[in-house]
């Protein structure tokens, strides 16, 4: 597969942004300087960085409560991310929605929910509208293996197949929903095959290697643009988190977890750079500058002023205007 020396740069660089990013996270949840629930995403940096990588800035997305690494890769602002996570009025939503609630519509951002399966139906609406107006930014909702018990997933996707809508629903399996391990859960042999039920065309991947995730996406984009049709993308990988910080995980037996670290996504991604003529001090490099740039966005956080509580009903309600009012 053909990528430009950027395209590399710039994955190598949000991969390990990310890691280090939720590592640091991990520290900061055990000293709790951060107000609200932590949930980092060990593990899916390549799901995260290979989709976004096929996908560009104007592009619509959802993320989850397990949302850092698809602000990050979404090129959402690393500095204003940190800060909305340590509830301070410089964060990218004025530290009104804590690290739950990153969403940045510059960015095309649209939203991280708390709400399990929430994502697709809000995305399906901003593929539509594309369609409608005959736009062609791509829209992709991210979810986890979790969420497709939820109704709001089948009805976007029934909708989105029903209505012939280009979009990509981005299943995340890393293995567990809260702490039921897929097979528990799951009466399908492969997720994947849940589409079936709506007609809807899917593929599946490994989610720790970040260049097939990125060659899958950015075929089914084509495809999915091509033949107006919604497309299903299974990823496959592990959480390594928890369900949140401060989970004891006790329900992950530790030989999992051991046989799980041979395919970490980090670890794979290095192994691959040479495949790709991407030298071990290119990635050096990339990896200092890289916590460099995570630890300022830290300090930057730290010292930032806490929103006025005066302020807190801004941006609450819609101000119509006075005609629209009797
Ligand atoms: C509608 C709804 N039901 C239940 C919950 C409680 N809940 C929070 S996370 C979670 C598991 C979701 O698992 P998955 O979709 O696999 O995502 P992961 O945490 O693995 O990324 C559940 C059931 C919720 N937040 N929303
Ligand atoms: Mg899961």
């Amino acid at each position: 597969m053909n990528i430009d020396k950027n395209k590399l740069n710039w994955i190598y660089k949000k991969l390990f942004t990310i890691r280090f990013f939720e590592e640091r996270i991990k520290k900061i949840a055990k000293e709790k300087s951060v107000p609200g629930y932590l949930h980092t995403c060990i593990g899916s940096e390549a799901i995260c960085v290979g989709v976004m990588s096929a996908l560009s800035d104007d592009d619509w997305i959802s993320s989850t409560y397990r949302n850092h690494g698809h602000a990050i890769a979404k090129n959402c602002e690393l500095k204003q991310i940190t800060s909305e996570i340590y509830g301070r009025s410089t964060g990218i939503c004025k530290g009104r929605g804590g690290s739950m609630h990153i969403s940045d519509f510059d960015k095309g951002m649209l939203g991280s929910f708390g709400i399990v399966a929430a994502g697709p139906p809000v995305v399906l609406g901003a593929a539509l509208q594309e369609k409608i107006n005959g736009g062609t930014k791509m829209s992709a909702t991210f979810f986890g293996d979790g969420a497709i018990h939820n109704g709001a997933f089948h009805e976007a996707a029934g909708l989105a197949k029903l209505w012939d809508i280009p979009m990509l629903f981005v299943c995340e399996n890393n293995g567990y929903a809260e702490a039921t391990a897929t097979d528990w859960h799951l009466n399908t042999k492969e997720l994947k095959d849940i589409a079936k039920a709506y007609d809807m065309i899917s593929y599946q991947g490994d989610g720790n290697n970040v260049f097939e995730v990125h060659q899958i996406t950015r075929d089914a984009i084509i495809e999915s643009k091509a033949k107006n049709t919604p497309i299903f993308l299974e990823f496959k990988n592990y959480r390594f988190s928890g369900q949140y910080e401060g989970d004891t995980q006790l329900y992950q037996p530790l030989e999992e977890i051991e046989e799980a670290k041979k395919n970490d996504p980090i670890k794979k991604s290095i192994e691959m750079a040479s495949e790709y003529n991407f030298s071990s001090d290119e990635i050096k490099q990339i990896q200092t500058d890289v916590l460099n740039e995570v630890n300022e966005a830290f300090d930057f956080a730290e010292t930032q002023p806490w929103p006025n509580p005066e302020d807190a009903l801004e941006e609450v309600y819609v101000n119509y205007p006075k005609e629209l009012l009797r």
